[in-house]
């Protein structure tokens, strides 16, 4: 059985549309917690069994994965059919991997610095900036739709929630303008809005 613990309008909201994309939202028990908002308001909820308090939180039949990159990966595989992700075997798993890991090492760090105005000269050094960081996606966009290639992946959905999340930080270069407008205009974003929405109004 597999339990998704989710806050609306959260980093969860991207594992419910990544379940939509994948065809499994009915596969998966989403339970509704509350979480300590950055503005304040929420608080840790005690029916949310993440260790630190936090969503997304996936258990699958009594064992728990935290971690928005793992648990994407995880459901990925589990519904392998939707091609969401290259599977063991095909040679641009390799590269799929290293995209959900560089998000969360280093695409999260560097726009969470970056926010709060932190610069240091060792963790410009380790994360480089946020050049750096458009830099990495602005290659990878010149010569194909996607990060992967020419279908959308886990790996755009990942990467680019960081941008609908927050499109004043969207860069003035085409490729990834270009690319936000594509990957944000599916369907499944826009159900997992209505549903979230519906939620918070609940
Ligand atoms: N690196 C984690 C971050 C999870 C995270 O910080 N989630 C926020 C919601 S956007 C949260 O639960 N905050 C509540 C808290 O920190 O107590 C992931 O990507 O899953």
């Amino acid at each position: 059985m597999l339990t998704l613990y989710h806050a609306p309008l959260s980093r969860s909201s991207r594992i419910l549309t990544l379940l939509d994309e994948l065809g499994a939202l009915d596969k998966v028990d989403v339970k509704v917690v509350t979480i300590r908002r950055q503005d304040g308001s929420g608080g840790r909820d005690p029916n949310n069994p993440h260790p630190e308090g936090k969503v997304p939180y996936l258990v699958h039949d009594g064992v728990g994965i935290r971690e928005s990159n793992a648990i994407m990966q995880y459901l990925c595989e589990m519904f392998p059919k939707a091609g969401l992700a290259p599977q063991p075997g095909d040679a641009t798993r390799g590269a799929f991997l290293a995209w959900m890991a560089w998000y969360g090492n280093v695409m999260e760090p560097v726009l969470v610095m970056n926010a709060v105005g932190v610069e240091n000269p060792l963790l410009a050094k380790t994360f480089g900036g946020t050049d750096e960081m458009t830099g990495q996606i602005e290659t990878a966009l010149s010569k194909k739709p996607y990060l992967l290639g020419d279908t959308f992946t886990a790996a755009d959905l990942i990467v680019v929630s960081a941008y609908l999340w927050m499109p004043q930080i969207t860069p003035d270069i085409p490729v990834i303008r270009d690319w936000i407008e594509r990957c944000g205009a599916r369907a499944s974003l826009r159900r997992t809005q209505q549903r979230d929405t519906a939620t918070m109004a609940a």
